[in-house]
């Protein structure tokens, strides 16, 4: 069985989380949250296996490691109908997966993470998290823009894409004070994807 190493908190590590349980695929799974037991991350041991001491993270059977989480992504999900066969379908899922981590991430994700996490306190000023709610919002009116379009990010299928931009843009509002309800492309695909078979919840874990 796989081993996963994950924030219980995290987008990045729910995105993996989620596509493993809609996929059926059992791991073993080992939390690295802030509140207790991410200090295994700053580990010699673990730094060894992912040398930015970053989650998630999956080692496999035979000693092999694979981080990132679109990376984890796509590997699991590469045979499925989660990834299309279609050339340019696929190239349209990579778009969105890297817009989630060069566009998305970096802002939604951030900007919630500054206002949630006690040990980001010192990063609650104007200075900082307006800016982020500036390129969260531009970020997010790029999804919108798609959504207003098409029922998934990429055409009328559920995909990795899907899962990658969920993971934060799900609690983009509560989290990260970004209007979700005033978008209405985002919020009928939030509840599409909700919808989706073996659909499970950020606080989901094995077992
Ligand atoms: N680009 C990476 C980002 C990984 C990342 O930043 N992980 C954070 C949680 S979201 C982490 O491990 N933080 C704990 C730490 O820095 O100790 C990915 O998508 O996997």
């Amino acid at each position: 069985m796989i081993t996963l190493y994950s924030m219980p908190s995290s987008g990045n590590s729910y995105k993996v989380r989620l596509l493993l349980a809609q996929l059926d695929i059992p791991f073993e799974h080992i939390a690295t949250e802030y509140a207790g037991g991410r200090e295994l991350t700053k580990t010699d041991a673990f730094q060894k296996k992912n040398p930015t001491g970053k989650v998630p993270l999956v080692e496999f059977e035979d000693g092999r490691f694979l981080s990132e989480s679109n990376a984890i992504l796509l590997y699991f999900a590469e045979a499925s109908a989660f990834v299309p066969t279609d050339n340019y379908a696929r190239a349209k899922v990579y778009q969105w997966m890297f817009f989630e981590q060069n566009f998305h991430e970096g802002s939604v994700a951030t900007r919630a993470a500054n206002l949630t996490y006690p040990d980001r306190a010192h990063l609650r000023t104007p200075e900082i998290l307006d800016p982020l709610l500036q390129s969260g919002n531009r970020a997010l009116d790029v999804m919108e823009t798609q959504l207003l379009q098409s029922p998934y990010l990429v055409g009328d299928h559920y995909t990795v894409a899907d899962i990658a931009l969920y993971a934060y843009t799900h609690s983009a509002e509560e989290k990260g004070g970004f209007d979700i309800a005033g978008r209405s492309g985002i919020s009928a695909w939030l509840n599409r994807v909700k919808q989706q078979p073996g659909h499970v919840s950020l606080d989901w874990l094995p077992g």
